[in-house]
């Protein structure tokens, strides 16, 4: 049944896209999301909530664009006259930030003006109202612990950099032209849908890999970096509930809970029955299995950032006493779930490779 209600979703594709436009559709949305032209698949974590778009009224609509591209920015966003924009699209990696920086700040930072840009030349700041995925991030370099809204920011990244950036014009907008505009400022937060190449997804996919038998080892960067890990599908919630106040406002949303990088590798082994015992220092440092004494990780320089984020842990009181949002999912409990939804997808890929 549809609510009427429009959202435009930027970066769709990626792992909270998909959860939030299952969550809009839920409440009676009608979705609208930007996807990349791209040369090999990249809408498997929406392909259930695909629409043959000659059905009567779709509820699910795809458009292309790109965060680089104000015209065709400016152009999606006057065609579906949206009543809420989630600006999800990024380059979301903090190490790949390093190696791409301009085109990090190009699609991070000055992407984000370009589509707020978009509201105020449409003249839609009284109608559209504007969500930025800001990030934990932000904070950067130590400052204060627990980290909340008022922590003062020390980016690490050029991702960071640019992510600051759009959060300072998310306000600016606010402020200058009462643009509906909320910064989320959330946590890492992972699920099933993660992408391989973070931390979380690479660990729980090389412990179903290697005890299936497909790879023998995993090769890892920091392992004392100490991170607030939340399930991406509690945190969605999070933001469409930034939207649905009457004034708009940035917010912090954690768990409140910490664990390093070496306590989530060793409970996802534990859960592949490959128990792990950390032997060695530094570089030198490994995994090996506490029952075969096979070597199961090693740590490789390569992964290790210029400049780290050691210690991530957020205050969520704001958002539980105004919005009322809460999250349930600990950090073991989702690796559960990742464990075994890769295990799931590992014995899957063997059948069809042996096929
Ligand atoms: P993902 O990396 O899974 O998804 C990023 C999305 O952005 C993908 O749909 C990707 O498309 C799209 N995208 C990337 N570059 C462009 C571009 N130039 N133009 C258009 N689309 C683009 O990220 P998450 O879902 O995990 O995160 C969503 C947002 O939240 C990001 O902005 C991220 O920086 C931020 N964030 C994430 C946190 C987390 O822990 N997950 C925590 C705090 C903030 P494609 O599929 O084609 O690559
Ligand atoms: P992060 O997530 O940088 O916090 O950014 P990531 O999972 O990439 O790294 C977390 C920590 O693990 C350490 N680490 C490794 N990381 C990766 N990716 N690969 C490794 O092999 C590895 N070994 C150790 C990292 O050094 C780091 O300390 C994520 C992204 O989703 C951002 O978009 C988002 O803004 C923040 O979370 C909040």
């Amino acid at each position: 049944m549809s609510t009427g209600k429009t959202a435009l979703i930027t970066g769709i594709t990626g792992q909270d896209g998909a959860y939030l436009s299952e969550l809009l559709l839920s409440k009676g949305y009608t979705v609208h999301g930007i996807k990349r032209r791209s040369s090999s698949f990249n809408t498997s974590r929406i392909e259930h909530l695909y629409q043959d778009p000659h059905v009567e009224e779709p509820r699910f609509i795809l458009h292309y664009g790109d965060m680089t591209d104000s015209t065709n920015l400016i152009r999606v966003v006057q065609e579906t006259q949206p009543d809420e924009i989630y600006n999800l699209a990024a380059q979301s990696h903090v190490a790949v930030s390093f190696e791409t920086p301009e085109y990090t700040a190009n699609a991070d930072a000055v992407g984000t003006l370009r589509l707020l840009e978009a509201i105020r030349l449409l003249k839609l700041g009284d109608r559209t109202r504007f969500y930025q995925a800001s990030t934990s991030e932000l904070y950067g370099l130590v400052q204060e612990v627990p980290q909340r809204e008022t922590t003062p920011f020390y980016p690490r990244s050029p991702y960071a950099a640019a992510k600051l950036y759009a959060y300072w014009m998310v306000v600016n907008y606010r402020e200058a032209y009462g643009v509906h505009a909320s910064n989320g400022i959330l946590f890492n937060h992972e699920s099933p849908l993660r992408g391989e190449t973070f931390v979380t997804r690479k660990i729980t996919r090389a412990a179903a890999a290697i005890k299936l038998g497909l790879q023998d080892k995993l090769y890892l960067g920091n392992l004392d970096a100490r991170r607030d890990w939340g399930h991406a599908r509690e945190y969605v919630r999070g933001m469409w509930m930034m939207l649905q106040q009457d004034w708009a406002d940035d917010y912090v949303l954690a768990t409140g809970e910490t664990t390093l990088v070496r306590d989530f590798v060793a409970k996802a082994f534990e859960l592949v029955e490959l128990p792990l015992e950390w032997r060695g220092s530094g570089v030198a440092e490994t995994g090996v299995c506490a029952r075969t004494g096979q070597t199961l990780v090693e740590v490789d320089p390569r992964y290790f950032r210029p400049t780290e984020v050691d210690l991530l842990i957020g205050d969520p009181s704001k958002a539980r006493e105004r919005l009322g949002w809460e999250h349930g999912t600990k950090w073991d409990a989702l690796c559960a779930e990742m464990v075994r939804e890769d295990l799931i997808a590992v014995a899957r890929e063997q059948r069809c490779s042996a096929e």
